[in-house]
């Protein structure tokens, strides 16, 4: 049954207004306005879908529609004073009683403690969830800019009363102290790059100096930094040293990429293991979990949080410590363990000469778990949605790889026990090409796709499949051997370490949706490995990565499959690789507490944060303007091309502005401009990952006129 009601608005509205409340508090007033929605019925649950917003929610709480709006705060506010206060609602209850399920529970390859599949906290409770309509759910600054994240819930559900209340438009005011100076811009002009690494290298690698001419001929003010400007210190302490080099600095310089290149061994200070000369941080995203610790680079991509906010030198702890995950500079690495700079040589000169990736994606999805399979991981209690990597191509292919122009090869798990309630996936599957064997995907690896981007279970060195073999006691259950008195699963390989000696050396960036196969201690983890061979950029998890149970869909929280999403998207639809991966993590929701965290820190890239995927569709179309019949297929590489343009009039007016500044000239009429081009230039890529390239290539349109205009006002100036 599906019945249809319509909000009273449209479109959601964004009403803003700073105004100075008393001196030293500042506000901005919102009004969010809800959109056309319908409830469906299905399984014995009401299910709530509303244009643009995305059903979703903590696991085991009420499934409901909710949507952030990041709301750009002025630097001189101090986030940690932020309130939000709801002036008015129009809120009214809705006819009908409703069953509103829960969200997903979340899973790993790791001991996971089954749950009820509804939080009973909240569904025992005779009161509306959420307690508001909207909260503040971050607080973070890139750079220069601040924002304050909310999120705006529109139905609360009463789980007692089955009752729904519809808050159709709600005015709220975001208010802060004003605690700092205003910004002062960066001392050089010009895109800085900083590497990142020790004297041990810089006097062994035959290829570091190469590098960086190749990185300054490509427009970069290159830094190299050793022991000699963090200092000696090893350990934890080291990774402090490096990051406060990096704060102090990265502003002057106006980097904008940092490469670390060493050992990322992380240190764990509360043992005596050991530890790299360039370590990764050790973070706790579980307090107090030894099990969950989690090594990570990300801490020096996001240099304003406070990364050990209690000061217990226990970093990243999730409620404890105030990480703020908005980068200020775009992360990469080259990890060089026992002193082999042959191969640290043979990555970077595969950097200079890389020519640009293929227009092609290669998508092997493997199965994670069957519907009510009992396993060591959920304590052989049934329960567990089947998660499938079934559910993830269609989303790929239809949202970034058509848009694009690219090819796809899918792969999935065909394999396994047909006709007893758990049948693999048909050969009918969304774009179905192949079996998902270890010899298929060393095979097709061959034809060098610009992403591969898998869906599988992980180790160290390899990434698997997982089926049901043999219904060995003949219950029609899935169980492995700590559950039954056989083992009924097998786990065939899909890649290991040691197949990447039989790889092609492609030109490929890989997103690895596992767990474990960037585990930095192990210097034969299989992230390292695809990037010595068979890969030029790729994207692994440093340690078990978490995802959400049941079918898959984007919903624009942190699970594993979903940073892949939006990196992958961000790659095609032009972005660097450093900045594909943390924009993307940034971007996304967290209702998942520590286990989110964990997503966020584990996936790393070991790669030039700075490369872009191959750019030939990138050119205009023959004729260079917007054919009359198209849609996706011409329009979208030429909103693409144009995004591009307009990025690259966004620098040059940018460094401009910074001289005329310099100058003391007067730029109060153009900033604004660069300014409302910038906001294009996001609008017009968030259209254009969205498939929507009509409204996209419009908005790039008028950022790159505006900045033609800006860019013109600011030579004059410049030279009287
Ligand atoms: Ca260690
Ligand atoms: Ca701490
Ligand atoms: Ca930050
Ligand atoms: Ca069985």
């Amino acid at each position: 049954m599906n019945h249809t009601k319509s909000a009273s608005f449209l479109l959601a509205v964004l009403i803003l207004s700073w105004f100075p409340m008393i001196t030293g508090i500042q506000s901005v007033s919102l009004t969010l306005v809800s959109n056309p929605y319908t409830i469906e019925q299905s399984g014995g649950h009401h299910r709530i879908v509303m244009e643009g917003f995305f059903t979703r929610g903590v696991p085991g709480n009420p499934v409901l529609p909710q949507k952030v709006y990041n709301v750009e705060v002025p630097y001189e506010a101090d986030l940690k004073s932020v309130n939000l206060q709801i002036l008015w609602e129009d809120s009214q209850e809705i006819l009908g009683v409703y069953e509103v399920g829960p969200s997903p529970l979340i899973a790993a390859d790791t001991f996971y403690t089954i749950q009820n599949g509804k939080n009973t906290d909240v569904y025992k409770k005779d009161a509306l969830y959420p307690l508001n309509p909207v909260d503040v759910v971050r607080t973070y600054q890139v750079k220069n800019k601040k924002y304050v994240r909310i999120q705006f819930t529109p139905f609360q559900y009463n789980p007692v009363t089955k009752k729904l209340v519809l808050t159709s438009k709600v005015g709220v005011r975001v208010s802060w102290n004003v605690k700092y100076a205003a910004y002062t811009g960066p001392k050089a002009l010009g895109v800085g790059y900083v590497i990142v690494t020790t004297n041990a290298v810089v006097t062994n690698s035959t290829r570091l100096n190469g590098f960086a001419a190749y990185l300054q001929s490509r427009g970069f003010t290159m830094y190299t930094v050793t022991e000699n400007q963090y200092g000696v210190s090893t350990g934890q302490a080291r990774a402090v040293n490096i990051r406060n080099w990096l704060q102090a600095n990265c502003p002057v310089y106006n980097v904008k990429y940092v490469l670390l290149i060493g050992d990322p061994d992380p240190d764990d200070p509360t043992t005596g293991d050991t530890f790299g000369d360039l370590p990764m941080m050790m973070c706790w995203p579980n307090p107090g979990s030894t099990a969950d610790q989690t090594p990570t680079d990300y801490y020096y991509a996001d240099l304003t949080g406070n990364w050990d906010f209690d000061g217990d030198s226990m970093y990243g702890e999730f409620g404890e410590d105030a990480v703020d995950f908005g980068p200020e500079v775009y992360v990469g690495r080259i990890p060089v363990y026992g002193g082999n700079y042959a191969a640290l040589d043979s990555i970077l000169s595969k950097f200079i000469n890389y020519t640009g990736a293929n227009t092609s994606i290669m998508l092997p999805m493997a199965l994670s778990n069957y519907q009510d399979e009992e396993n060591a991981f959920n304590g052989c209690v049934a329960g567990w949605l089947r998660t499938d990597g079934l559910n993830l191509p269609q989303q790929v292919i239809t949202n970034i790889a058509n848009p694009a122009g690219f090819t796809s090869y899918v792969m999935y798990e065909t394999a396994g026990v047909v006709g007893r309630g758990h049948d693999p996936v048909p050969v009918t599957a969304y774009g179905y090409k192949a079996l998902i064997t270890n010899a298929n995907v060393i095979n097709e690896w061959a034809r060098d796709y610009g992403i591969v981007f898998w869906w599988a279970h992980g180790s160290q060195t390899g990434a698997s499949r997982k089926y049901w073999l043999n219904d060995l006691n003949n219950n029609f259950t899935v169980e492995d051997g700590v559950c039954a008195a056989a083992d009924e699963l097998t786990w065939p390989n899909l890649l290991t370490s040691a197949d990447t000696a039989a790889l092609a050396d492609t030109e490929t960036f890989t997103f690895q949706c596992s767990c474990c196969t960037g585990h930095p201690e192990n210097s034969g983890n299989l992230q390292y490995s695809l990037l010595k061979r068979g890969a030029v950029s790729t994207v692994g998890a440093t340690r078990f990565s978490w995802y959400a149970q049941g079918v898959w869909t984007f919903t624009g929280i942190v699970d594993n499959a979903s940073i892949g999403y939006v990196y992958v998207g961000n790659l095609v639809f032009g972005w660097s690789s450093g900045e594909a991966l943390y924009n993307g993590k940034s971007m996304l929701a967290n209702p998942w507490g520590w286990q989110g965290w964990q997503n966020l820190f584990g996936f790393n890239l070991y790669g030039d944060p700075s490369m872009y995927l191959e750019k030939p569709i990138l050119q205009p179309p023959p004729g260079g303007e917007p054919p009359k019949v198209n849609l996706t297929r011409v329009l979208c590489p030429l909103a693409k091309y144009k995004v591009e343009k307009a990025r690259a009039l966004l620098e040059e007016a940018k460094s401009l502005l910074q001289q005329a500044k310099d100058g003391g000239k007067d730029i109060s009429e153009i900033e604004p401009m660069i300014d409302e081009a910038e906001k294009l230039i996001e609008r017009a890529n968030r259209y254009c990952f969205a498939n929507n390239c009509i409204p996209g290539n419009y908005a790039a349109i008028q950022a790159i006129e505006l900045l033609k205009e800006a860019i013109e006002k600011l030579k004059q100036l410049l030279s009287c």
